[in-house]
């Protein structure tokens, strides 16, 4: 008797979380998908109270996306507002098209009871996505869905944001996505949420994204993944790809794709936290220029706050956008800022979301008299959280009354001071208290009515209020506990309508930490606060690759680190490395052993000049890829797999994050450890790559080399098949874009032609491409006469919108030449050539960038 108790004391909770149940009926097609009722059957989810009646709206979005919805059918819960996908897709019908609506590339077969459905590759009958077995719990504060893999071990992608391998690893890993402040711990949830993940598999993609803003767990086993969200609804967006950057584009469709960014922001930036005074920052300036190491863009972290102590004193004030500290005379920061104009370089300082609690201060006393601030959970009184000022407020940017606030505030700023941009940092709303606080020291963790029984992050001894304003906190559109993720979202927006009006409808440059899908539409983001370490240099790697995924394409980590100090040989490492970083910053932190590339030796300062000169050399292909990012939504930097997916030559590919490819044609190998002189590379397969700076062929491809890798270099290599075009490069990237260019041809090492492209504009309007304003040309070298021994280099120009370029084209370099006695021609005109080691070929010119370009290249085997 006592025995079957016990047994009974055991199965009950056992039969208590059993899945719950659901059952689909009512299924109709509609004009777009289907819609269907399911209600709960039996069974319940982990915390009991599950939502009886749901509703399912099935949409075919397009003939790559199938977007599936379930909501309450009784009640409307929150959903994320329409911020999110601000571009609408340049090709795919929002209309239903017959055709496509025929072409679709998948299926969806729904399961009645239990629920659940799958969604299949229509060519083959390949499942991408199938819920089937699966748990479906749908409880107000925990909501789960799931897809099984048909074999162990995915490779998996995204689920970001934070520092750890870019492929997820498979043995039941908790991936919590909510916005912290976190200071890079390893493998722990970073600034921004991204509930995203790509799939690799046999050589094709596919991929998902959840639309919701909560708090969320990605779990990742063996054979299976579920998001588990403990707000809002189900709304789930399925792309087939087949291909991994088709996924990438799919997704960016919906989400909105990454900007073109300025073309000055691609050059250099220099930042610090701890430059005391005015002098420090124009002494930086100097020197990169007595160095002769090309800089564009001077940074101040929040020493140049008004009345900023955070050093020497305990906090006291910290007034972003309100004035400058003694120690940056206002009178004096126009006059360096108006200098640093005239030398073609920019300035752009910090500013936080927190304003300062403080009767008298302008920005908290307007804000109190426009009433925009984020408020307590009883809707009257504003919530208080400790930054560095001391006690702030915090703007509620989805009020739309905070947009003239902050409008204001940031105009009045930079009327007296012309930036260049604006750097938003602490956006997570992070805050020293948890949830909120008093007074001083008054920790508060105040538990809201909406305290949820399960709780992301928890693995890490953490609540949805740690250093963050309290979840229960309340915005004109809803609460912190839907909208806490969302919140960057908010702030971005406001702050570029502001800039752009303000700044003549110039592009400028926005750096947030928080993030969120959408926020690459608008702005850059670098992967916060990270370590002058080994393991950091490497994080960033895979940091920068999922960001990309993300559509957050214009990102960097802090070059050299940014917590504790940087060793002579980390700093050379990273410097190298970092000089190929989409965005590149090098940044430091308080206190920290300063880092800037002339303070190391002559031999370091020589290193550094290589390769920020590498990187401006890069500025028009960088650029180019931005173009093509932007419109064909792809990435600036890829994994290897990207481009290879059907490299068979190793399994491993999908594993690759220590390489990189910056656009299709340049291979990234950098030395990542500490006391390496060489590197372990992988070269996919069916081409030949070429060193970049030699133009030696180093590999046919499917294999792995050893490469000598002194600390002084940076392993780089160029595709065949490739063209891409260089500056001449100089001190900053306006003096660059003037200069004349060269083309770097890397033959095909098949009777296949060699391609590459240029785009051209003003560099800072807004939708030069939307408007047509720019310059699209394209190179390619045909073989003649299925003969590698002579080919034809040619141009065509696919826009011209955009003809202030007078760069001058002033030489051919040819990798990969077949014979050493090479003639070049041009319109009848001999044009000087050199052959050089490896069988480089160098022809010099004189030809507009505008201009026709033809030239034949004549070589005796
Ligand atoms: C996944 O399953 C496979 C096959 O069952 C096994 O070999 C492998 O070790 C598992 N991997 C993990 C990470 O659990
Ligand atoms: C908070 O108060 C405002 C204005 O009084 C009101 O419009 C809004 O609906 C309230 N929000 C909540 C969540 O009660
Ligand atoms: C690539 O293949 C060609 C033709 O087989 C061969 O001559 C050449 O040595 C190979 N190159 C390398 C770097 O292995
Ligand atoms: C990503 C990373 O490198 N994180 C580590 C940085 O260094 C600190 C201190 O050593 C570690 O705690 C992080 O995990």
């Amino acid at each position: 008797m006592k025995l079957l108790l016990l047994v009974i004391a055991f199965i009950v909770p056992l039969l208590a979380n059993a899945d719950p149940v659901y059952r689909l009926l009512n299924l109709k097609a509609t004009d777009v998908g289907y819609t269907a009722d399911i209600t709960l059957q039996e069974g319940s989810g982990p915390y009991g109270s599950d939502i009886k009646n749901l509703k399912l709206e099935t949409t075919f979005e397009s003939e790559d996306t199938i977007r599936i919805k379930i909501t309450d059918r009784d009640r409307r819960r929150w959903e994320v507002p329409k911020v999110v996908k601000t571009k609408q897709p340049t090709q795919p019908p929002k209309k239903v098209s017959i055709l496509w609506f025929a072409f679709r590339l998948y299926d969806i077969h729904f399961e009645e009871k239990p629920f659940s459905f799958e969604i299949k590759r229509a060519s083959s009958g390949e499942v991408l996505f199938s819920t089937r077995g699966t748990p479906f719990v749908y409880f107000d504060q925990y909501i789960t869905i799931g897809t099984t893999f048909p074999k162990p071990d995915p490779n998996l992608y995204g689920a970001g944001e934070r520092a750890a391998p870019f492929r997820l690893e498979t043995n039941n890993q908790r991936y919590t996505m909510f916005n912290i402040d976190n200071p890079n711990f390893y493998k722990e949830n970073l600034y921004g949420t991204h509930p995203f993940f790509l799939e690799f598999r046999d050589g094709r993609s596919s991929g998902a994204f959840l639309l919701n803003s909560n708090a969320q767990d990605i779990i990742v086993n063996n054979q299976s993944l579920n998001f588990i969200t403990i707000g809002g609804i189900i709304d789930l967006f399925v792309f087939v790809g087949p291909s991994p950057s088709q996924v990438v584009k799919q997704y960016h469709t919906v989400i909105g794709a990454p900007f073109i960014p300025a073309f000055w922001s691609l050059g250099w930036h220099q930042s610090r936290f701890g430059y005391h005074n005015i002098q420090e920052v124009q002494q930086v300036v100097q020197k990169y220029k007595e160095n002769d190491l090309p800089l564009d863009t001077i940074w101040n972290d929040i020493d140049y706050m008004q009345a900023c102590e955070i050093h020497h004193h305990h906090h006291s004030l910290s007034l972003g956008l309100q004035g400058f500290h003694d120690r940056y005379p206002e009178d004096q920061m126009r006059q360096f800022v108006d200098k640093l104009h005239a030398n073609n370089q920019q300035y752009i300082v910090i500013v936080d979301p927190g304003i300062k609690k403080q009767v008298g201060y302008r920005a908290y006393d307007e804000g109190v008299r426009d009433d925009i601030f984020i408020k307590r959970s009883d809707n009257k009184t504003d919530i208080v959280n400790k930054v560095w000022p001391g006690l702030c407020t915090f703007p509620d940017f989805t009020n739309p009354k905070c947009h003239q606030y902050w409008d204001r505030l940031v105009s009045d700023f930079l009327s007296r001071v012309p930036i260049d941009g604006l750097w938003l940092d602490m956006n997570e709303q992070s805050g020293f208290c948890d949830g909120e606080c008093n007074g001083d020291p008054i920790i508060k963790n105040k538990f809201s009515h909406r305290n949820p029984p399960y709780v992301p992050g928890s693995q890490f001894g953490r609540n949805l209020n740690s250093k963050t304003l309290s979840s229960d906190a309340i915005y004109s559109i809803g609460s912190n506990y839907d909208l806490h993720n969302m919140y960057p979202l908010y702030q971005i927006e406001s702050t570029s309508r502001t800039l752009q009006r303000t700044r003549n409808n110039k592009r400028a440059m926005i750096l947030t930490r928080a993030n969120f899908p959408s926020t690459g539409t608008l702005s850059a983001h670098w992967t916060g606060d990270n370590w002058s370490n080994w393991l950091s240099l490497r994080m960033s790697l895979s940091g920068i690759l999922s960001m990309q995924l993300f559509g957050i394409s214009f990102v960097g980590s802090d070059i050299c680190g940014f917590q504790e100090d940087a060793t002579y040989e980390l700093c050379a490492r990273w410097t190298q490395v970092g000089s190929l970083y989409p965005f590149s910053r090098n940044h430091n932190g308080m206190g920290r052993k300063l880092q800037e590339p002339y303070l190391f030796d002559q031999a370091f300062t020589n290193m550094a000049r290589k390769y920020l000169y590498n990187r401006y050399s890069l500025l028009f292909h960088l650029y180019t890829l931005f173009y093509e990012n932007s419109v064909h939504k792809g990435m600036v930097w890829r994994p290897l797999f990207f481009e290879f997916a059907l490299d068979k030559g190793n399994d491993g590919i999908a594993r690759i994050d220590e390489q990189f490819l910056l656009g299709s044609s340049l291979l990234c190998s950098p030395v990542v450890y500490e006391r390496a002189s060489s590197v372990r590379a992988y070269f996919p397969s069916g081409v030949t790559w070429y060193d970049y700076y030699s133009g030696e062929a180093v590999s046919n491809g499917s294999e792995w080399r050893v490469l000598r890798a002194p600390w002084d270099h940076l392993p780089l290599h160029i595709r065949s098949g490739s063209i891409i075009v260089k500056n001449t490069p100089a001190l900053t990237s306006a003096q660059t874009k003037k200069n004349p260019i060269g083309l770097l041809v890397a033959l095909s090492d098949t009777l296949d032609d060699s391609l590459g492209s240029l785009y051209l504009d003003d560099g800072d309007s807004l939708n030069t491409v939307d408007l047509g304003k720019y310059t699209l040309i394209t190179y390619r070298s045909v073989y003649q006469g299925g003969n590698r021994n002579v080919f034809r280099l040619q141009n065509e120009i696919l826009n011209l919108g955009y003809t202030q370029s007078s760069n001058t084209i002033d030489c051919i370099i040819v990798y990969g030449v077949k014979g050493n006695d090479c003639k070049a021609e041009s319109g009848g005109a001999v044009l000087p050539t050199k052959i050089g080691p490896f069988n480089t070929l160098t022809v010099n010119l004189q030809v507009n960038v505008l201009s026709k370009l033809d030239v034949v290249v004549n070589c005796k085997p």
